[in-house]
């Protein structure tokens, strides 16, 4: 079977939107023989530098040698990056040397490192990029035309070394280039829920990389392998800890195998911060309180921040979830929340480290919602918290799960600056065993108006300080790798780490072009399989939503958070059952949060309130999240909701299967392990898109008493 290019694109579209069920095969033709592609392992990630074939050519005149100044451990990282990197995709040796100037020389350096940099006057440039980002520039050097990437730091070299050759992997022009880039956000940051006994909390990638019996004195090379990997997409820093955490981190022992990390991660601009648990003055400290407003207390945090800080200068600070899941936090005392952030926060101020006061918190004797508690609590004390403090909120007001409205605490403290928390790990969205694509889901999370500041309030603008005044600015993401080989688990998994990263770096970017860039450099730069990989992962979360939660439907699940369990009604907490959120019965199925419910809606600025408040113009996507509605509720397609539900469960099933026969279509494109890695997880998902669709349909349909429409 022959298609053309335009057929190809529709059918590939088609099929990652579910409407196209039969597949289509790239490498159909018998006649034509094809080379098998080396096998892969995933290790490499989006940094594979695969040779570019013919579409070298172009580049060639660009890149004769690599001139990298500086001699910092940072500058032999760039040197080493751009040189391998180079010589891999072009193919050949490209020479480094820094002595000679020709033609089609990379010249990477800063003011501070290069006289050829200095030289070239770009200090008011320069001082626009601020200290992490960069400008890659064609311009001459006497009279040779020279590329140069220049910062004001070695890390902003370092991040714009990654962007130059990042150009190449995905095939764009270098010749005339005139770029300017700045991180959006200042913190971006991993959160690992690494346990000490090696194991992940809703880790799905194997075990933790971090070798706590062999540190400090072994370390192992995938330490340095994740922080150019961080450092290639701009993270500059990560939590290592479960957010549950174990006290222990910060026994004095524990914090020498933390700072060996910290200095392997230092040349590549990730800085080290520790998940605290707030009882550890108790537990580490044998002190008989923790209480915040103790001067005994106080000053044991001090002391330990000025250990801290004597054995890793450049600590990042601490990420502290108190008071939420059974953890010690300052109201185990009586004491707030801004007392328990304060005391760590004078700890750490003389050292300019920061705290990241989580606001998932949802004590039930706050309200019966748990999606109002925290903003309940938190708003309250806006205006109490140090300068330091900074509050990690989760995007969504109950957790993580596969669609949620953006949390309302966005936009709500005007006196606190507030950095967004998502989760690349897949806890409710198939776990690294389904593909999922989490770009969109955290685009419609950024680009939601929450109107804090009148229309265009987007999440985005909020968080990098484009509307509310913030002294600090971030964006962090519980992530997914672990020791298996290909990181995260399944090899899609890789481009959540991969688009947080980017997204992290500017918020605007779009999950289309951050999924085309990914697969290039993670797959292949064949524009015809680009189309259809890149598509199939645009539309890989609606269909999890639709064959999971489709209608503002969540946490369906048991405590596995995985398979669907609606029957879930027995939990130590009623807010962890799975009937607490959907409420069905004969009369129809939702929470109630509208002002006729538990108001819940009204914790939105207006008008979101009021859009959210009626089911004329609340977006059907939330429908059930925010309202109760009778199964022969009249939707928008003139559907009665059952059949509604019903049509996007079996939707969901069928974009299932469509997502697989499309990857089986690419056989012989990418290499055959990952390709049957992939596809074995896919066999796992469309068996479980089917669980789901058929047993969440028998249980609600015990309820609606109404029959399973045969096609919708
Ligand atoms: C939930 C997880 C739980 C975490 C908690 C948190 O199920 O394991 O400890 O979030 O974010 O998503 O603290």
């Amino acid at each position: 079977m022959k298609i053309s290019r335009r057929e190809f694109v529709e059918m590939s579209m088609a099929s990652a939107a579910g409407l196209c069920v039969g597949g289509y095969a790239i490498n159909s033709n018998a006649a034509e023989p094809q080379t098998p592609l080396p096998e892969e392992d995933g290790y490499k990630l989006w940094l594979r530098y695969a040779p570019l074939g013919d579409a070298a050519k172009k580049y060639h005149k660009v890149v004769q040698q690599i001139r990298v100044d500086g001699t910092s451990a940072t500058s032999g990282i760039i040197r080493d990056e751009l040189r391998s990197a180079t010589s891999a995709m072009l193919g050949g040796n490209v020479p480094l040397n820094e002595k000679v100037l020709v033609e089609g020389t990379v010249v990477v350096g800063t003011p501070g490192n290069s006289a050829l940099v200095r030289d070239l006057n770009w200090a008011s440039d320069l001082g626009v990029v601020g200290i992490e980002g960069f400008i890659i520039r064609s311009t001459r050097v006497g009279n040779k035309p020279v590329m140069v990437i220049a910062a004001d730091t070695e890390i902003g070299a370092l991040y714009g070394a990654f962007h130059f050759l990042r150009l190449m992997q995905t095939g764009q022009p270098i010749e005339k280039l005139d770029i300017t880039e700045r991180p959006a956000l200042e913190l971006r940051l991993m959160n690992h829920w690494d346990n000490p006994n090696g194991t992940i909390e809703r880790g799905y990638a194997g075990r933790s990389m971090w070798q706590w019996n062999d540190l400090p004195g072994k370390l192992s090379p995938r330490y340095a392998d994740y922080a150019r990997a961080c450092a290639s997409l701009g993270i500059n820093g990560a939590v290592i800890n479960n957010v549950n955490a174990d006290a222990h981190i910060l026994a004095t022992d524990n914090l020498r195998k933390v700072a060996a990390l910290a200095d392997v991660w230092r040349p590549y601009g990730v800085r080290m911060y520790l998940c605290a648990n707030f009882a550890a003055p108790v537990r580490v400290g044998g002190l008989a309180t923790a209480d915040p407003l103790d001067k005994g207390v106080a000053d044991w945090w001090k002391a330990k921040a000025d250990e801290i800080y004597g054995l890793i200068p450049d600590f990042g600070g601490f990420l502290v979830k108190a008071n939420s899941e059974g953890q010690p936090g300052p109201k185990t005392y009586g004491r707030t929340h801004a007392d328990g952030a304060n005391v760590l926060a004078d700890a750490l101020a003389p050292h300019k480290g920061n705290v990241m006061w989580r606001a998932f918190v949802y004590d039930d004797d706050i309200d019966p919602d748990r999606a109002k508690r925290a903003y309940i609590e938190f708003t309250k004390l806006d205006g109490q918290f140090r300068p330091n403090v900074i509050i990690q909120v989760k995007n969504g007001a109950i957790d993580f799960q596969p669609r949620e409205p953006f949390h309302p605490l966005f936009g709500a403290m005007k006196q606190t600056p507030v950095i967004a928390e998502i989760q690349a790990t897949q806890e409710y969205l198939g776990q690294a065993k389904h593909l999922v694509y989490l770009g969109t889901l955290w685009k419609e999370f950024l680009d939601s108006d929450t109107h804090a500041m009148g229309s265009g309030s987007i999440v985005a603008k909020l968080l990098a300080r484009k509307i509310q005044p913030s002294h600090l600015t971030g964006m962090v993401s519980v992530t997914n790798p672990g020791l298996d080989t290909n990181w995260c688990g399944h090899h899609f998994s890789q481009s959540n780490w991969y688009a947080f990263g980017r997204l992290a770096w500017n918020p605007e970017l779009s999950a289309e072009k951050i999924a085309d860039e990914w697969t290039r450099m993670t797959f292949t730069n064949d524009d015809k399989a680009v189309v259809v990989i890149r598509d199939l992962m645009m539309g890989s979360r609606e269909t999890f939503v639709n064959y999971t939660m489709p209608l503002g439907l969540h946490h369906l699940i048991g405590g596995d958070h995985y398979a669907p369990q609606p029957w879930n009604d027995r939990a130590p907490r009623a807010d962890w059952t799975a009937t607490y959120y959907h409420k069905a019965a004969e009369d129809g199925i939702g929470f109630d949060r509208t002002k006729r419910g538990d108001h819940a809606v009204e914790q939105y600025f207006p008008p979101v309130c009021d859009t959210f408040n009626d089911t004329n113009t609340c977006p059907e996507k939330y429908l059930l999240w925010f309202h109760r509605c009778a199964w022969d509720y009249r939707m928008k397609s003139g559907k009665t909701l059952w059949d509604e539900l019903c049509a996007k469960y079996q939707q969901g099933a069928e974009q299932a299967a469509a997502l697989q026969k499309t990857w089986q279509s690419l056989a012989g494109t990418i290499d055959s392990r990952r390709h049957k890695e992939v596809a074995d997880r896919l066999a796992i998902q469309v068996a479980d898109a089917a669980k789901w669709r058929d047993q969440i349909l028998e249980y609600f349909g015990r309820f609606s008493k109404r029959p399973v429409p045969q096609s919708s």
